[in-house]
């Protein structure tokens, strides 16, 4: 589904997708809508929901989520909606978690068409906090974030496995503990990004995965966009045109544009 499928449609009040084999959402598909009222995305194959689906979205009523595979939702996923009056989610029968319910908003929870008894019984999703979601490194180079615990975890101590979607860069520590004493405290993670022979900027998914006390799978993930320092080009000043009088002469300069150390090296000994 693309991101920009309602676009300009400021005005939109309802959307209806339910019964469409749904598997995923983008963050931003709804980050225009701010009058919409109600929302069905039933009986789909959603497991989870992007942190930010609902950002925004003040004038939100109704979310209808019933029938997907939901097992674990954001902590934040209500965030900020003060109008929502009802969220259905009866049929995920995997939910072990629900978001966090938003201040100042009168709703209920509908899990088993029994709305009250699910905000009592349902604990809140736990989740991981990072500092930053995305950032970018040089080639070459490093950079960190910090990693913690959005509540102290019950029931022992919480590992996250922290892994790339790809081999250009090194990430360390590759896994974090917190217990019931350092849980708040941030843990610093490093992402060194290797020299590539390529002149392309890339983009490197670095995921965290829970394991442990009550934070099941929860995961999140920062994104890294790798800039590559392999420019190759020749720049000609100060312009590419020169005019010439018959007897004179004209300059112009030529300089090769941010060679990386290995083509310097290259130059020297060719
Ligand atoms: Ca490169
Ligand atoms: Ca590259």
């Amino acid at each position: 589904m693309p991101e920009s499928l309602f676009s300009g449609l400021d005005d939109l009040r309802h959307i209806q997708l339910e019964d469409n084999s749904l598997a995923s959402l983008p963050e931003d598909l709804f980050s225009e809508l701010t009058k919409l009222r109600y929302i069905r995305l039933d009986n789909n194959n959603l497991s989870n929901l992007p942190s930010n689906l609902f950002s925004g979205l003040t004038s939100l009523r109704e979310i209808y989520l019933y029938r997907n595979n939901l097992s674990n939702l954001p902590k934040y996923l209500f965030s900020g909606l003060t109008n929502l009056q009802s969220v259905h989610l009866y049929n995920n029968r995997n939910l072990y978690c629900r978001p966090a319910l938003p201040s100042g908003a009168s709703f209920v929870i509908d899990l088993l068409n029994q709305p009250d008894t699910v905000t009592a019984n349902l604990p809140v999703c736990q989740t991981i906090l990072l500092n930053r979601t995305t950032l970018s490194v040089d080639e070459g180079s490093s950079n960190t974030w910090t990693v913690k615990l959005s509540s102290q975890p019950s029931g022992g101590n919480v590992t996250l496995t922290i892994s790339p979607d790809t081999a250009n860069v090194v990430v360390l520590p590759a896994s974090l503990t917190f217990s019931s004493t350092n849980w708040s405290s941030g843990q610093t993670v490093t992402v060194s990004a290797k020299e590539d022979d390529n002149e392309i900027n890339e983009e490197v998914i670095i995921t965290h995965t829970a394991s442990g006390a009550d934070y099941h799978s929860t995961s999140d993930s920062v994104v890294i966009t790798l800039m590559d320092n392999d420019r190759r080009s020749i720049e000609i000043g100060p312009s590419n045109t020169a005019s010439v009088e018959e007897v004179s002469s004209a300059t112009w300069t030529v300089q090769l544009f941010s060679p990386s150390p290995r083509e310097i090296l290259q130059w020297i000994w060719s």
